[in-house]
């Protein structure tokens, strides 16, 4: 095994310009299997990442009751290895982030890619040198390299967004945010502790918070449709066959429309009749997980009467579980379910039934200001010792506008983003030649298996960088005209479904200002042979420009 050096030496800020073939900025699961493909293919590539480990969103998240929502273990991990599968040991179906932490350490000491990779760095710019066909790049350590490929992997989720919520700052106790949660244990022992967000983080914290704290004072904005994960040990058998069928189960998930390796129904709920319908939702919800959402009926998230079925499902399950029936009330969700990212839980309505929590419902009683002591509201005051934000991220385009990279002609990419995130293929963005992201706004990112779609788009990466340098081509830009078609495209596959309905983080409603646009191709499969077919007809969609060294050196 490798040494576990957290931080791989190389002189920094020393003046001096390193010329790599690929910088990827982000060491979570996207960068770690960027950097292992790009690197086997014989580049020298560097990675930087701010945080100071591995892991990316789950070296941030590591807040109270963090788990992988996703069918988790053996199939929420990287894929492209046999050996990996075979090697690691999953404890639950649902795995901790400490689990998913220690996992991508092993996979970075595995691969031996800490030697590539230096944390603690943030890229503070990078800018297109049109003529050197090369981007600069320069860090927060005072380094600058030239690398001829950018690849962006900084997250989808990884932008923390904290509301501009007036007297915030003068809050005097302790103040958390979920996606920054310290690396030091931060205890809830006696505290009175007030938590703002109900989305996924927050449904995941509140509950493990409310074991311990003295009190937990929950702002809610929006109800939630929460479904019970059932984590439970793995299933030695489900690990066994996993690990004997496994290229055949990673072709499964690969051509599955969420990378999941289950059969996806193709039923409508209308098909059954209400009884039989009932009869399949409360199965699915013992068995607990995502099945319900996607493995009960085709049209859940296509026919707002079929999404109500099971709406009223589980509106009916807040109801039989939340004793008092105002506080069940105030949680009864009522957007088309699914529509906002769907909740996994660990006992959270059940929460509410604990003598030390309370729920305000923000709709009816807003917050008015932050003092230093608690919130106070339309109706009351709350006073807290502890603020948690579970208040999300600017999510798919939040990190990369933070990065900001100057393009062609110095263009900025918040200057090109400034009314829509356009982008082609999800990957790459006219304007911005050799620049490519990992789960990018226009691909499947989180609404398909993320370490495996960062596979596939790693390796389509891969592939045109061996194309480009196979041909004596230095740089590839999509056209204006891809970008447009295929905004279109991704428009037409969420207007088919439900999803534009709702205000959420998929729709960018959740941060104050930002354009609203539908991010996600929700194609699955159908993405990634669009990306086989646009490779197959040399880059259909792409100008593609000869290497200007070749050039001179011919013109000589
Ligand atoms: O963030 P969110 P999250 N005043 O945006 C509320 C992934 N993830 O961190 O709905 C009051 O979903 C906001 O209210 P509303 C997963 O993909 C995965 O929970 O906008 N409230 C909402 O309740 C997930 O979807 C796991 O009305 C305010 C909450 O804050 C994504 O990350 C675990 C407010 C934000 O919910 C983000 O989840 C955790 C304000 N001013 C996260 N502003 C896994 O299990 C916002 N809110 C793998």
């Amino acid at each position: 095994m490798a040494n576990r050096t957290q931080h791989p030496q190389k002189p920094k800020g020393n003046g001096a310009i390193e010329h790599y073939d690929a910088v990827v900025i982000g060491a979570g699961f996207g960068g770690l299997y960027a950097l292992h493909h790009l690197r086997a293919m014989g580049l020298a590539v560097r990675v930087y990442d701010g945080a100071a480990g591995v892991g990316g969103t789950w070296w941030w998240n590591r807040y109270p009751g963090a788990r992988v929502d996703f069918p988790g273990g053996p199939f929420y991990c990287y894929t492209f290895s046999e050996e990996l599968v075979r090697e690691w040991n999953w404890a639950e179906t649902q795995p901790d982030q400490p689990s998913v932490l220690a996992y991508l350490e092993y996979v970075a000491d595995r691969l031996d890619l800490r030697r590539d990779i230096q944390l603690e760095t943030w890229v503070r710019d990078a800018c297109y040198d049109e003529e050197a066909q090369r981007w600069l790049v320069e860090t927060s350590t005072g380094e600058r390299v030239s690398t001829q490929f950018l690849i962006c992997a900084a997250g989808t989720l990884s932008a923390a967004h904290t509301p501009d919520i007036p007297g915030l700052n003068n809050f005097a106790g302790e103040c958390y945010h979920t996606g920054r949660w310290p690396q030091t244990p931060v205890s809830f022992a006696g505290k009175r502790v007030g938590v703002i967000g109900t989305g996924s983080s927050g449904v995941q914290a509140i509950p493990e918070i409310a074991r311990e704290a003295a009190h937990v004072t929950v702002f809610q904005r929006t109800p939630q449709y929460s479904i019970p994960a059932r984590n439970r040990p793995i299933d030695p058998e489900v690990v066994r066959q996993a690990r004997e069928n496994w290229v055949a189960i990673r072709a499964q998930m690969t051509a599955s429309p969420l990378g999941a390796p289950f059969e996806v129904p193709e039923r409508s709920a209308f098909e059954d009749t209400p009884e039989q319908r009932q009869a399949l939702y409360e199965e699915l919800w013992q068995r607990g997980g995502f099945h319900i959402f996607f493995g009960s009926y085709a049209d859940i998230l296509t026919d707002k009467e079929a999404n109500r079925t099971l709406a009223d499902f589980v509106r009916g399950k807040i109801r039989e579980i939340v004793r008092d029936p105002q506080t069940a009330q105030k949680l009864m969700p009522d957007y088309y379910l699914g529509t906002k990212r769907q909740l996994l839980d660990g006992g959270y309505y059940e929460t509410f039934n604990r003598d030390n929590v309370t729920l305000v419902d923000l709709r009816e009683d807003p917050i008015q200001e932050i003092k230093p002591t608690g919130v106070r509201t339309a109706k009351g005051e709350y006073p807290l010792d502890m603020l948690v934000l579970a208040t999300g991220f600017d999510a798919m385009t939040g990190a990369l506008l933070r990065l900001n990279p100057k393009g062609r002609g110095g263009v900025s990419l918040a200057e090109k983003w400034r009314t829509r995130f356009d982008t082609y293929l999800g990957i790459t963005i006219a304007g911005f030649p050799n620049l490519f992201m990992i789960h990018g706004p226009g691909s499947p990112s989180v609404l398909f298996n993320m370490p495996l779609g960062a596979e596939l788009e790693s390796a389509w990466i891969g592939d045109c960088v061996r194309y480009l340098r196979a041909h004596g081509l230095g740089a590839i830009e999509p056209t204006p005209d891809a970008e447009k078609n295929w905004d279109q495209e991704v428009a037409e596959l969420a207007d088919a479904t439900l999803y534009p309905l709702t205000d959420s983080w998929y729709t960018g409603a959740n941060i104050p200002g930002k354009p609203r646009q539908f991010c996600v191709h929700l194609g699955g499969p159908l993405y990634f042979q669009r990306l086989s077919e646009v490779a197959a007809q040399g880059y259909e969609g792409f100008v593609l420009e000869k290497e200007h060294r070749a050039e001179v050196a011919a013109a000589l």
